[in-house]
C-alpha cells in the first residue's frame, strides 16, 4: 500500500465532513494515487484556499446585511408543517451544499466571492420563444410568492424555511414549449476565477463534470411545487443559498434543487445531470424522497432537522405526495 504523506480531508478534526464528502475526498485519493501526483494537487489547493481566505467574511451575519427585501405575498397552500419548526435564518445560512466553492460547512464565507449582479438567465431549446432574462426583469414581472417548504438532503439532514420565487412553469408557459420538448435541463455557472473548485487541479475540480447540471421531466418541472427561487426569510438569496435565482424541487433530494442557474433549455432526451454523470448509481435522475428505498452507503428512513436537531422520520416524497405522487407509478 502506498504512503500518503498528506492527511487525508476527512481526517482533519475541525470539518464536519458528511457522506457526499467522504465519498469525494476517497475518490480523489485513489484518483491521486494512480496518477501519483497528490502532494502537487494536494498543495495548490492549499495555496489557493489560502488566498481566497482574505477576502472572506468572518461572520455568516455580514453575508446576510443589507440584501434587498422582497415583499411577496405567503402563499397559504404552504404554511409551516404540521410538526416541524421553521429553521432559523442563521442556522440555513451557514449549513450549505455548494460544491463549486468546496466541500465542507464554510460555503457561506466561500461563496461571498460569486458576482451576482448583472445576472442573465438564458431559456431556449425546443421553445416557441427563447429569450434571456435579466433576473432584475424576473423579479420585477414574475408572480412571486413566499412558501415554506420542507428541503431533505441526500445525506440526510433537512430544513424547513421560507423560500420566495414564481413557480417554474410560468417561465416555461411563457417560452412556450415546441411538442418535441419533454425535458428540462438547468446549468450553473462555470467560472473558476470565482468557484475554486472549478478550477483544474483543485481538490476535485479536475475530475467533475462542472459547470453543475440538473433535469426534470416537463411534467415535474410544470407541477406547481417546482419553484425558481429569488428570496429566503424575506429578501435576495444570499449567495451561499444559490443567488439570484436557483430551483426549489421539494419533493426530491436536494442535489436536484440546482443553484445560480445562467440556462434552461427544453430538450427532446433525459439530460446527462453532474451527479448522475459522476455516481449513477447512488444519484439516480428521478431521486424523490423516499425513505424506504436506502442509498447505497446509508438507510433514507430518517433524516436530522439541522435546526431542532432532532431526528425525524422521513416521509415519502418528503410529504408532498398530494401534489406529486401523480406523476409516478404506486409506490
Ligand atoms: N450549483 C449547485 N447547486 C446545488 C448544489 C451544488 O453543489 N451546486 N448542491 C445541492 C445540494 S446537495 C443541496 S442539499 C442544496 C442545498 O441548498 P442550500 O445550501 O440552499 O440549503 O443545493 C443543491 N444545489
Ligand atoms: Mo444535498
Amino acid at each position: 500500500m502506498a504512503h500518503i504523506h498528506i492527511k487525508p480531508n476527512w481526517q482533519l478534526p475541525e470539518r464536519a465532513a458528511t457522506p457526499e464528502h467522504v465519498y469525494l475526498n476517497r475518490r480523489q485519493i485513489l484518483a491521486a494515487m494512480g496518477i501519483g501526483a497528490i502532494g502537487a494537487t494536494g498543495l495548490s489547493g492549499l495555496l489557493a484556499r489560502t488566498a481566497a481566505a482574505a477576502t472572506e467574511p468572518t461572520d455568516v451575519q455580514q453575508t446576510l446585511q443589507g440584501l434587498r427585501k422582497l415583499n411577496a405575498p405567503r402563499d397559504p397552500q404552504f404554511p409551516l408543517p404540521k410538526g416541524r419548526t421553521l429553521t432559523p435564518e442563521k442556522v440555513a445560512a451557514e449549513y450549505n451544499n455548494f460544491y463549486e466553492f468546496g466541500t465542507y460547512k464554510d460555503i457561506w464565507a466561500k461563496a461571498a466571492a460569486l458576482t451576482t449582479e448583472p445576472w442573465s438567465l438564458e431559456v431556449s431549446g425546443l421553445v416557441d420563444h427563447p429569450h434571456t432574462y435579466d433576473v432584475d426583469e424576473l423579479l420585477r414581472t414574475m408572480p412571486l410568492q413566499e412558501r415554506i417548504y420542507r428541503h431533505r438532503c441526500v445525506e440526510a439532514w433537512s430544513m424547513v424555511v421560507p423560500w420566495v420565487g414564481f413557480p417554474l412553469r410560468e417561465l416555461i408557459k411563457k417560452a412556450g414549449p415546441k411538442s418535441g420538448a419533454k425535458f428540462v435541463r438547468m446549468t450553473t455557472f462555470m467560472r473558476p476565477s470565482e468557484a475554486p473548485e472549478q478550477k483544474p487541479g483543485g481538490w476535485f475540480g479536475s475530475r467533475e463534470p462542472w459547470p453543475y447540471t440538473e433535469g426534470l421531466t416537463l411534467a415535474e418541472a410544470t407541477n406547481e411545487l417546482a419553484l425558481m427561487g429569488v428570496g429566503i426569510y424575506g429578501h435576495v438569496l444570499p449567495n451561499q443559498h444559490g443567488a439570484p435565482i436557483r430551483l426549489i424541487v421539494p419533493w426530491k433530494y436536494g442535489f436536484k434543487s440546482i443553484k445560480s442557474i445562467v440556462k434552461l433549455e427544453l430538450v427532446a432526451d433525459e439530460p446527462a445531470t453532474f451527479w448522475h454523470t459522476m455516481v449513477p448509481n447512488e444519484y439516480g435522475f428521478q431521486s424523490n424522497v423516499n425513505p424506504k428505498i436506502p442509498h447505497p452507503r446509508w438507510s433514507q428512513a430518517f433524516e436530522k432537522d439541522i435546526g431542532t436537531r432532532e431526528r425525524v422520520p422521513t416521509l415519502l416524497y418528503n410529504g408532498y405526495g398530494d401534489y406529486v405522487a401523480g406523476l409516478y407509478p404506486p409506490a
